[in-house]
């Protein structure tokens, strides 16, 4: 472990002064430039694509898929933030097995665990020598476990990397907010994660920050933090607030569509960078700070760059509405289909995907986490087990010497096709040898020697022209594209805009498994609905169910539009030859009344206007997405919505929904009231309900439900209170926070 270890730093050290002798002789081989004063956007450009990735942040991204534990006090306080104060006897695992997380990591396709070796409680997985705030003062293994170190050695065993995640926000430690004290408690930590347990592949590092028992505010050294990462673990990759890997800017697990690697960062004296022979210049003068914008590398954003950076984008999700695990979220582990999507969505964007799977109080991935990341990894293997472009014959538009276009079909990365100097847009055109049906296209850029497509698209030959089927912008270290299915023999890929010369390593065309669309994808009826299903594969049959039972080859077999009647869990799959598709599709239903209209008292803020006034009574739920358009936002207002059913009908329930990710500064309502009424004038108090969950809860969807018992009204109103500003300890303290709402369901 040790002797590889010191193997990998050697190479390291050895590749980052290649690095150097490159630079010297002209900027191109860092994973930085540095733009001088007044420098014309064309250079600013070209710089910009000859940025580079480090060669740990290479291992890094060809990692693509990892996941993230959590787990410490706040997994047995059934907690998502602790204060510090807890008891180190709650933590008590009782079938704690380390091997069992990195056998279903491994078995999901991911290739690293993070592990929460430190949360902001500061309790530590580890038997800390300068604490006793850790698993040594726990009853676990009578004081005598290291969770750091099983799960360390289960890592190495699988052949999976390892990495931590330690939080410099620590609310036991009472020297925190005793800014040089704590800094150089924090850096011992370090020392202790970064030489006990073999090699880390990457530290994570969150920026929150607070006051300490001193009422001061600790104040981080990140520089002295990244200093000993640096000397200890050369190899590893500093993550969010640290200078290699970037936080993509949600927690839903949706990157953005344009995504450069290379982005303008601030940096402390630039000019003196460039000349820097340190194998880590930058990190002496990095000032992590917040990226989170939809656009950071556009030609618009690095024109005013003073420093560019190779600074990828990681996407953290977690499979429950928790980074902890809660019984009480048993039933809302993500399915495999909404996992798929999630991967198309950051790994298909350029970016790597970190899936957090909490271990639970027995100290073991529970069953249902384990069932839909088998269903998630079934459609991913089905999906991309044939290449339809393998074996085609490829021919373009210009490539340049010992970069033919063949490459990028022959499954080896770091072979490549690029154009002549000069040469910024061009052709690559396959002939698959005969008709292939596909949906789903995967394209890769060289990263080695920079990022620089801006724009493509891709057409297919359908007997008298050119027919698009997918386009997109960035491509980067991969590209994966959905599209509707389509037939053809020849298929072209044309690279649109390039910052210099285009280069690319793969290109790739898939068929995923039949899968059955729903329509209406669930929501809410009146009296009946008529739903139908098909399918996007020819020659399949489709089975269903209506009670939310798992469909099987012997469940009803569709043949003409479902009459619902009552409210249903309508799940279907497709069958073809005797077998099924990997994972189901599934809609809700419910019965409910209609409404006429719905008028809001104070609008909703035009950053979340989704449908308009509908939006809450469209029948559609709104996903833990709070960009899916189902949420309507308000920006430190009230929601107060009048709802007109048309008529005096009898009312038993109302049902209003909201959101909370306090990330992007949203809150649940402190309280929601109902009114019902006959005019639409004279009100009547129908119930108040106040909200159960805490705010530390990073992203949960609450349906908050009253009971009438039958009401005749016509109108009905709702208030949803908002929390105002955000709560004193939240990174957004003093602003205004968000109060989201998708949907009131009448009953
Ligand atoms: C955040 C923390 O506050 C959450 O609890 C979680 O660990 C997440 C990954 O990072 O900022």
């Amino acid at each position: 472990m040790k002797d590889s270890r010191v193997r990998t730093s050697v190479l390291l050290v050895l590749s980052g002064l290649i690095a150097l002798v490159a630079n010297a002789r002209g900027q191109q081989e860092r994973n930085f430039a540095v733009i001088k004063p007044g420098e014309a956007l064309e250079g600013i450009v070209r710089k910009a694509a000859h940025v580079v990735p480090s060669p740990q942040q290479l291992a890094w991204q060809e990692r693509e898929f990892i996941a993230f534990a959590h787990f410490g006090m706040n997994t047995f306080r059934d907690r998502e933030w602790g204060e510090g104060k807890e008891n180190p006897s709650a933590f008590n695992p009782t079938e704690f097995d380390a091997r069992q997380w990195v056998k279903v990591i491994k078995d999901a396709g991911m290739k690293m665990l993070i592990v929460t070796a430190k949360h902001h409680d500061g309790f530590c997985l580890w038997p800390s020598k300068f604490t006793e705030h850790s698993v040594k003062s726990s009853p676990w293994r009578d004081g005598r476990g290291d969770v750091v170190r099983e799960v360390a050695r289960a890592c190495n065993e699988f052949g999976i990397k390892f990495g931590v995640y330690v939080s410099p926000w620590d609310r036991h430690e009472r020297t925190y907010g005793d800014s040089p004290t704590y800094n150089e408690y924090f850096r011992n930590q370090l020392r202790e994660l970064l030489t006990n347990y073999g090699e880390i592949a990457e530290v994570w590092f969150d920026g929150a920050c607070g006051e300490g028992p001193n009422g001061k505010r600790q104040v981080y050294d990140w520089q002295s933090y990244y200093k000993v990462i640096r000397e200890l673990q050369p190899q590893a990759v500093i993550a969010i607030m640290g200078p290699d890997v970037r936080w993509v800017g949600t927690e839903s697990g949706y990157g953005r569509k344009t995504e450069w690697s290379v982005v303008p960062i601030i940096v402390q004296k630039p000019d003196t960078l460039a000349a820097d022979s340190q194998p880590y210049p930058v990190d002496r003068a990095f000032a992590p700070r917040d990226l989170t914008d939809e656009d950071l590398g556009s030609r618009e954003k690095i024109k005013n760059a003073t420093t560019l950076k190779w600074y990828p984008a990681e996407t953290d999700v977690s499979i429950r509405p928790g980074w902890f695990y809660h019984e009480n979220q048993d039933d809302r582990v993500k399915s495999p289909e909404k996992l798929v999507d999630i991967y198309y969505s950051s790994v298909g964007r350029n970016s790597v995907l970190l899936l957090n799977i909490p271990p639970d109080k027995r100290g073991r991935i529970h069953e249902n986490d384990i069932k839909s990341l088998t269903g998630m990894r079934k459609i991913l293997d089905q999906t991309f087990k044939v290449d339809l472009v393998a074996g085609a014959s490829v021919t373009t538009s210009n490539e340049k010497q010992g970069h033919k276009a063949a490459f990028v079909i022959d499954r080896d990365n770091t072979t490549y096709w690029r154009t002549d100097e000069g040469v910024e847009s061009a052709i690559l055109e396959f002939d698959l040898g005969k008709k292939q049906t596909f949906d789903r296209a995967m394209l890769q850029e060289n990263i080695r020697i920079g990022q620089r497509v801006e724009a493509f698209r891709i057409q297919a030959w359908d007997g008298g022209g050119w027919k698009e089927f997918a386009k997109g912008t960035t491509i980067g270290y991969k590209r994966l594209l959905r599209f509707p299915v389509a037939t053809a023999q020849m298929v072209r890929l044309v690279i649109e805009a390039s910052r210099t010369s285009p280069t690319l390593s793969s290109f790739g065309l898939f068929k995923a498994p039949p899968r059955v669309v729903i329509e209406p994808n669930g929501g809410a009826f009146e009296s009946s609905l008529q739903v139908r299903l098909s399918s996007d594969t020819e020659g399949v049959t489709i089975r269903y169910t209506l009670d939310g039972s798992e469909p099987t080859l012997r469940s009803a077999r569709y043949t003409g539009p479902v009459r619902l009647t009552t409210s249903s869990t309508l799940k279907a799959v497709a069958a073809l030859r005797g077998e099924l598709s990997p994972e189901p599709t599934m809609a809700q239903f419910i019965k409910c009344m209609k409404v006429k209209e719905a008028a809001f008292e104070k609008p909703y803020s035009d950053k979340y206007p989704s449908q308009g006034d509908a939006t809450i009574i469209n029948g559609r739920r709104g996903s833990l997405d709070f960009h899916d358009g189902e949420w309507l936002g308000f920006n430190g207002d009230d929601v107060v919505v009048t709802l007109d059913l048309g008529g005096v009908r009898s009312i038993k329930k109302i049902t209003a929904g909201f959101l909370q990710e306090q990330g992007a500064w949203i809150f649940l309502p402190s309280e929601v009231k109902f009114f019902v009424s006959g005019d639409g004038l004279n009100w009547t108090s129908a119930g108040e309900l106040k909200n159960p969950i805490e705010q530390t809860e990073r992203v949960v969807v609450k349906d908050l439900t009253c009971v009438i018992g039958n009401a005749k009204s016509r109108f009905v109103k709702i208030v949803g209170k908002n929390i105002g500003v955000c709560p004193s300890w939240h990174p957004g303290a003093g602003d205004k926070a968000w109060l989201f709402v998708d949907e009131v369901i009448v009953e």
